[in-house]
């Protein structure tokens, strides 16, 4: 029989409620509450961080208000739900972005400011989860809050990493040293623990086949308990609060008493120690593959005990498993995830008895897979031996079999259309041979996905074109579609630029959340460009902004910014193909132009502030020399009487989010300067245009959207274009021409630093040589028009108020990359899923 629900009283339920607090006297009372329950403190002993703990048990009380209502409302209505699963959610902070979401941060302010502390003081005691390394995790952020505030009925899932990743120091020699980042060392108000909410999750063993079916039994090996912790998402405008949900693994059997009293006491935690290893740590990745069993480990772990719990979910409706795609859809962001493909094979074939046939159509149908990147030392292989080990081993190696059955399927298929193509069966075939054997990742999430999407147009035809081309031939063209990333202009307008969002509604006339919610109302901005006092007042924001980054470097770095002078900013991971080998060399050629001038010649320059932010893989030699060659130029030119009012650098350590969220307000002008064809979208060039900050760039990725929008006018473009790269490369490998032909100016910067000019110059010989030898990413060709560019951008600068019209234009140009409308088009074109609001009680 059915159990009676609620238990006792409904009536009594619904009175002892809890409400959202909306007034400042319940929220001052709620902060006191927490002050003096949950942190067991009292007026004359709390601190800072204690206000700030305080403020967000209170905000997380009324998150959770809207969360249950939110859940609760979803279950009842039992729509199709969409998950994404992701390894990466690079979040930031969360205090200021809820109360923003909420409607709530004037109170909070007031209320706060009673209790004798600021609301900014303590906005900054949050840490931030950084559980991501770069775009493609904060893209994951941003769609969460997207999914939030557009009503869709959307999860996350993720890891629940103990270290994000490392904190970036830098040596006193200009080395980038790594530490580990305990952000959870003082609690995380953030999350709910659902202890009770665990799964097992097996590795190693071995299956074993059921008499003559094609079903099997998995036992033996190591066995791990996934514990869900619940992270709120809110979203603006509406009460819908959606949920992340990320995994930590704790052992199944704790500690060994039996060991402990033989007096083998590492023993008696061994296995502790080994199942919480799986989410000890965020690996930083460098775009390259390493064969890290822990890192296969953690893939596992985390699509098993995700799949379970949708598939808990899903059985709740009381649906024959047929219609599993009718109410699921799973996005696989990037092939991370790609074992749910074997993995949900396993479970309708041993545990739900379904035949293959019918099993695989309910795959198919279920998932979707995102490519983020084309660079093939990027795409995900796994050597065979490690997947045999690590999945149960004995015949048949249960989820091994699976792949090769899926393949044997597929490669039938691809025989019967192409046949006799021997060379294209092996490229397309999931198994790629050599010793060892390898499991390619993008082959399997292809072949076992409804859809495959790049994040940009042109990385999306160049997905079609370069590394899925035989999968377009075989499957047609529909399969492959685009969506083009976008930001929440939440955090990268509202929260990290409040002054520019006062003056968007106040010029606009409407509600922030009306526009927040539909980007492309800023182009309202544009009928006020020749307003002169608005202008006046965009300008002034700017100026602002600068200060506010200014101060943040003397508080942090002890240096004083020139902040009279154009900021020029590139932050993103360290890559070589980001090319802030490019800036740092484009740097170095403007010294020694100003060098060469005379004081009255310099005094009509322009003068730049120029700012470096990232971090590099530990691993990868190549950028930490690039970050140390930036350290050491800046030490030189900011300590060089003769330039240092025309010029001045500074590299920015410890990137992450809430470092993101004061330069990029604060830039006039930002570099995406990639080799063409090879970022995929970028997304913080979105996020500095939103800010009213200009673009200079290659023609690559979202910048050509970019330009599209807001006129090429309005952009500075250079460099050489996708489809001559391929040419280029080859030139430099069988008809190389010397530095010094190609670009003088390239070569003579290139012997400045050889010759000592920033400090021993064998130090850098590896990364110039990376220029003068075979040139991958084309700093040679690009060299002399980027220089060009960069004077273009001083002479547009010199005419302010063109510029600051330039501004506008461009900030009002950003409807198209809200993360709203990709939100939305994954909704509608892909994952079937609607709009499901949230009534408000
Ligand atoms: C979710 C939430 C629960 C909440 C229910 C409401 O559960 O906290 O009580 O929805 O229906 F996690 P599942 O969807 O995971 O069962
Ligand atoms: C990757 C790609 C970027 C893209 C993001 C999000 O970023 O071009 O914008 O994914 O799709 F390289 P990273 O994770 O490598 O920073």
């Amino acid at each position: 029989g059915k159990e009676k629900w609620p238990r006792g009283e409904e009536k009594i339920w619904k009175e002892c409620s809890r409400h959202l607090d909306e007034d400042v006297q319940s929220i001052t009372k709620s902060v006191v509450n927490h002050v003096q329950t949950s942190l067991a403190r009292q007026a004359y002993n709390i601190d800072d961080l204690g206000a700030y703990q305080a403020a967000a048990l209170s905000v997380r009380d009324n998150l959770l208000v809207n969360w249950n209502d939110t859940q609760l409302h979803y279950t009842r209505k039992a729509p199709k739900r969409a998950y994404y699963l992701s390894l990466e959610f690079l979040m930031g902070r969360t205090l200021d972005n809820a109360l923003l979401n909420l409607g709530l941060k004037s109170q909070y302010k007031d209320g706060i400011k009673e209790l004798g502390f600021s609301l900014e003081d303590i906005l900054e005691q949050e840490r931030d989860a950084a559980l991501g390394n770069g775009g493609l995790g904060r893209l994951a952020a941003c769609y969460l809050d997207s999914s939030a505030s557009q009503d869709l009925p959307l999860w996350g899932y993720g890891l629940r990493y103990k270290y994000g990743i490392f904190q970036q120091l830098i040596s006193p020699e200009g080395n980038q040293l790594e530490a580990p980042d305990p952000w959870l060392d003082n609690q995380n108000p953030w999350e709910l623990p659902r202890l009770d909410v665990t799964y097992d999750v097996r590795f190693y063993g071995h299956a074993e086949r059921i008499g003559e079916t094609g079903r099997a039994t998995w036992s033996g090996g190591q066995e791990v308990l996934a514990v869900a912790y619940d992270v709120m998402i809110p979203g603006c405008g509406t009460k819908n609060t959606n949920n992340l949900r990320l995994w930590e693994s704790k052992p199944k059997r704790g500690f060994d008493l039996n060991s402990f009293n033989a007096g083998n006491y590492e023993g008696a935690v061994e296995s502790s120690n080994s199942a919480a290893a799986i989410t000890s740590v965020l690996y930083p990745n460098d775009h390259t593959t390493f064969g890290k069993e822990l890192r296969l480990k953690q893939q596992y772990f985390w699509t098993a005990a995700s799949l379970a719990d949708i598939l808990r979910r899903f059985k709740n409706l009381g649906k024959p498993i047929s219609e599993f795609p009718d109410f699921v859809a799973i996005q696989l962001n990037d092939t991370h995830p790609t074992l749910a493909i074997p993995e949900l094979m396993r479970i309708l074939v041993d545990e739900e008895e379904l035949r293959w046939d019918k099993a695989w159509e309910i795959v198919t149908n279920t998932f979707f897979f995102t490519n983020h990147t084309v660079l093939p030392e990027a795409l995900e292989k796994w050597p065979v031996p490690l997947l045999e080990h690590l999945l149960p081993r004995r015949v048949p190696e249960r989820h091994l079999q699976i792949i090769y059955d899926i393949n044997m399927q597929f490669l039938q298929a691809v025989e019967k259309k192409f046949p006799g193509d021997r060379d294209r069966l092996a490229r397309m075939s999931i198994i790629e041979e050599g010793v060892p054997k390898q499991v390619r990742m993008a082959n399997l999430a292809c072949i076992g996905d409804r859809k495959v999407n790049g994040v940009a147009e042109l990385h999306s035809e160049l997905v079609r074109t370069t590394i899925m081309k035989d999968f377009v031939e075989f499957y047609g063209v529909s399969k492959f579609a685009n969506v083009t990333n976008g930001i929440t202009p939440r955090r990268w307008l509202d929260q990290c630029n409040p002054e520019l969002s006062t003056l968007i509604s106040k010029t606009l006339g409407i509600d922030k959340t009306v526009w927040l919610k539909d980007l492309t109302k800023l182009e309202g901005l544009l009928a006020h460009t020749e307003d002169k006092k608005f202008r006046d007042e965009w300008a002034a924001i700017k100026q602002r902004n600068k200060e506010r980054l200014a101060h943040h470097v003397q508080t942090t770095l002890g240096l004083t910014v020139n902040t009279h002078a154009m900021f020029d900013v590139q932050i993103k991971r360290l890559h070589e193909y980001k090319r802030q080998t490019l800036n740092i060399l484009g740097v170095i050629h403007r010294y020694l132009t100003l060098k060469a001038m005379t004081p009255e010649e310099r005094k009509k320059t322009n003068p730049r502030v120029v700012f470096f932010a990232g971090k590099a893989a530990p691993a990868y030699y190549i950028a930490k020399l690039t970050i140390r060659l930036i350290v050491n130029v800046a030490r030189v030119i900011n300590d060089d009487p003769d330039t240092k009012n025309y010029l001045s650098l500074y590299f920015l350590p410890d990137y992450s989010v809430s470092l993101a969220e004061v330069l990029i307000p604060a830039s006039d002008i930002s570099q995406h300067i990639s080799t063409a064809g090879t970022e995929a979208s970028g997304t913080s060039n979105m996020k500095f245009c939103l800010n009213g900050g200009l673009l200079l760039g290659t023609v690559d990725g979202a910048n050509i959207e970019i330009a599209e929008e807001v006129g090429e006018s309005n952009v500075f473009f250079f460099g050489h274009l996708t489809p001559a790269v391929e040419d280029l490369r080859y030139q430099h490998l069988y008809h190389p021409v010397p530095v010094e032909e190609k670009s003088p100016a390239l070569a003579n910067v290139l012997n400045q630093v050889s010759a000592g000019l920033f400090g021993d110059g064998g130090v850098y010989e590896p990364l110039l040589n990376t220029i003068r030898q075979s040139d991958y990413y084309l700093i040679t060709d690009d060299f002399d028009s980027y220089i060009s560019a960069l004077n273009m951008v001083d002479e547009a600068y010199l005419d302010k108020d063109e510029w600051v019209k330039k501004s506008i234009r461009t900030t009002a140009k950003m409807g198209k990359f809200s993360s709203d409308r990709a939100i939305m088009d994954y909704a509608q074109e892909y994952w079937n899923i609607e709009q499901t609001p949230v009534p408000s009680s």
